[in-house]
């Protein structure tokens, strides 16, 4: 657990492990260490991880360096409501990281305390561009988090377990789903479209059948370029047969993600 000073490693690390949160702050000395079971079932693995949560001030290096040493991987924290934590990312954790662990160290960024901001405000909004330059400058993802809440929390450690196994995570999440970047392709759409069913459905052996019936239907071949109206129809059907099995409510949710997915799209 990486990431400057109070910005909730420790809080989060205890909301995994304990299950817990406290409000109060005892700042890290040195560093903690935590088990946890990680159990990947579709791919019959189970993981031990040994979580180190580190002190978070600047300046300890020694000891930071120290207790770096033979890790897999690293989550790297930053709070939304300090900017200048996520600075700290680049600027000097992901440097002493690579001193230790070499030069392509699996690691993924979290932007915590997200129960504290309003997601739709302009100053967000350029705070999750900058986060996901950079995690497309490291080639990695990033969460928003809550300790408080819990949200992303298992994601998070679920995801960097696979990374360390070298294992490519499944498939993305509801937060990328849905804070899709800007000027997307009509086929990155549709992947969307599947990774939202993916997570909804919980795997391929659902979610294959369903757009084996209904791509067809609204006449997309995949090996042409979808067009917007064929989208549209896509995104009708798919919820005809959400009906069926989420009620008018559920279906009606996802078929509005999946048309603020559809404004995403290029031109
Ligand atoms: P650190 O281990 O990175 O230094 P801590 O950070 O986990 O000790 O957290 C620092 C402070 O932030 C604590 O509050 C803690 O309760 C708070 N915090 C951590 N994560 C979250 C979160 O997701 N949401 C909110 N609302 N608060 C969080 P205090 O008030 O004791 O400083
Ligand atoms: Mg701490």
């Amino acid at each position: 657990m990486l990431g400057d000073g109070a910005v909730g490693k420790t809080s989060l690390v205890k909301r995994y492990v304990d299950q817990t949160f406290s409000d109060s702050y005892i700042a890290t000395i040195g560093a903690n260490f935590k088990k946890k079971i990680i159990n990947y079932d579709d791919r019959g693995i189970t993981l031990k991880m040994l979580i180190g949560d580190l002190i978070g001030q600047q300046g300890y290096q020694q000891t930071q360096k120290a207790n770096m040493r033979g890790a897999k991987g690293a989550l790297i924290l930053c709070d939304l409501t300090r900017p200048e934590t996520r600075e700290s990312i680049e600027s000097y954790w992901i440097p002493l990281l690579k001193e230790v662990l070499g030069d392509a160290p699996s690691m993924i960024f979290l932007a915590n305390k997200s129960d504290l901001v309003d997601m739709e405000d302009e100053e967000l909004k350029s705070y999750r561009s900058e986060l996901l330059s950079l995690s497309e400058k490291y080639n990695t993802k990033f969460f928003f988090t809550s300790a408080k809440t819990g949200d992303n929390v298992e994601h998070s450690f679920f995801d960097l377990g696979l990374l360390s196994l070298n294992q490519e995570p499944a498939t993305y999440h509801s937060d990328e789903l849905y804070h899709a970047k800007e000027d997307i392709s009509s086929v990155e759409v549709l992947d969307l479209f599947k990774a939202q069913l993916y997570l909804e459905l919980g795997g391929e052996e659902f979610v294959n059948p369903i757009l084996q019936a209904q791509l067809p239907r609204a006449g997309i071949d995949v090996n042409n370029v979808p067009t917007v109206a064929q989208l549209e129809e896509l995104n009708e059907r798919i919820k005809e047969v959400e009906l069926d099995f989420l009620g008018e409510k559920g279906a009606n949710k996802y078929y509005f993600k999946r048309k603020s997915i559809l404004t995403k799209l290029k031109g």
